[in-house]
């Protein structure tokens, strides 16, 4: 299996993340990526290979140009503001909040286009995050030319990154960029399973009225996980695209058995509905130790649910989302696929 990778995430590098009130080192950090390297590499993986540029059609393809347009000129506007810090949103277009222009002002901006402030916006963070985009789309390429499976090892992740929204230390849906890659060059229906432990409100935001992709999530719930004001059960899409958005949340402190049991249900549905390809947005984050999530998955069980993947058959693209357990993280990575590879 290719495993594409640019060095372009360590331009990703925030000092801050807003966490319990303070600012602290970010879980979403650059050495995630060198452990999961390190651990391809020892397994007998290809070394990685780099990503062709695509350029920016593809990302406006499912991205808004005026956010777009923010986040290329939104280090440099906070720099000439001559704030000191990193750029961290402070006010929301919240409840009753509703005069619906975009202000001109920077902060104005941060908060309009921000879902949640643990993610600050610091220099080279456009960079990488197109970077990401790339590595994702080269993925994509790999399936297009008729590989049965590759690993886009992005960083920054890009689950929770909407039409035009940041925040969950996303930018760019890196995933979505990907399955409307595989649309445009030729598969009628694509499915995306999410199997981070966050919900990926900015993948189902993305297609919610679209019939052409089926967006499949299981997450912690989001009474009790981030990000907390999506993905509930009730939510199956709407207009012509009811029906293709699946949500399976699921409780605090849940077991392997009880996951696996929801990924039979959701692999069914991904193969009742007919898809041609499947983008799995991968975070690793289930795990026992991760330090911000509430699932028990043990290493071993990402061997066992790469092995059903693999079973599963379509045309697979592993998307790097979360996984904040930073020691852990390529063992339970490199699980996934070589778990995937052995079927
Ligand atoms: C990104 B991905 C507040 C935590 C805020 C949320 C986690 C974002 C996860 N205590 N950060 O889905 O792995
Ligand atoms: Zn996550």
């Amino acid at each position: 299996m290719d495993i594409i990778y640019s060095e372009t995430h360590r331009l990703r590098a925030p000092k801050f993340e807003l966490n319990g009130g303070l600012l602290v080192p970010p879980f979403e950090c650059p050495e995630r990526l060198d452990f999961i390297l390190a651990e391809a590499k020892a397994r007998g993986f290809a070394a990685p290979q780099p990503p062709s540029d695509h350029g920016l059609a593809p990302i406006q393809a499912v991205h808004d140009v005026d956010y777009l347009d923010f986040l290329a000129t939104c280090w440099d506007a906070w720099q000439a503001m001559g704030f000191k810090g990193e750029a961290i949103a402070n006010i929301f277009p919240s409840r009753r909040m509703t005069r619906l222009a975009v202000p001109s002002d920077i902060e104005g901006k941060l908060g309009y286009y921000c879902l949640a402030n643990d993610t600050a916006i610091s220099p080279g963070t456009w960079e990488a995050a197109q970077g990401s985009a790339q590595v994702a789309l080269s993925g994509a390429d790999r399936l297009i030319a008729g590989q049965r499976a590759a690993f886009a090892l992005c960083r920054p992740p890009g689950h929770h990154a909407a039409q035009d929204m940041f925040g969950g230390y996303c930018f760019l849906n890196n995933a979505g960029i990907a399955a409307q890659h595989l649309r445009d060059q030729g598969a009628a229906r694509v499915a995306i399973l999410d199997v981070d432990f966050h919900h990926g409100n900015g993948t189902q935001a993305m297609f919610y009225d679209r019939p052409d992709v089926l967006v499949v999530n299981l997450h912690g719930d989001p009474d009790y996980a981030f990000p907390h004001f999506l993905g509930g059960a009730d939510e199956r899409g709407e207009g012509a695209g009811e029906g293709a958005t699946l949500n399976y949340p699921l409780p605090e402190g849940c077991s392997f058995e009880r996951w696996f049991e929801t990924l039979e249900i959701a692999v069914s549905a991904i193969q009742a509905w007919g898809a041609e390809a499947l983008v799995v947005s991968l975070g690793v984050d289930t795990y026992e130790g991760d330090p911000i999530s509430a699932f028990k998955l043990k290493s071993a069980d990402f061997t066992t649910y790469g092995q059903r993947l693999g079973r599963f058959g379509l045309p697979t693209l592993f998307v790097m989302e979360g996984g904040y357990a930073v020691e852990a993280i390529g063992v339970n990575t490199i699980n996934v696929l070589d778990g995937f590879a052995q079927v």
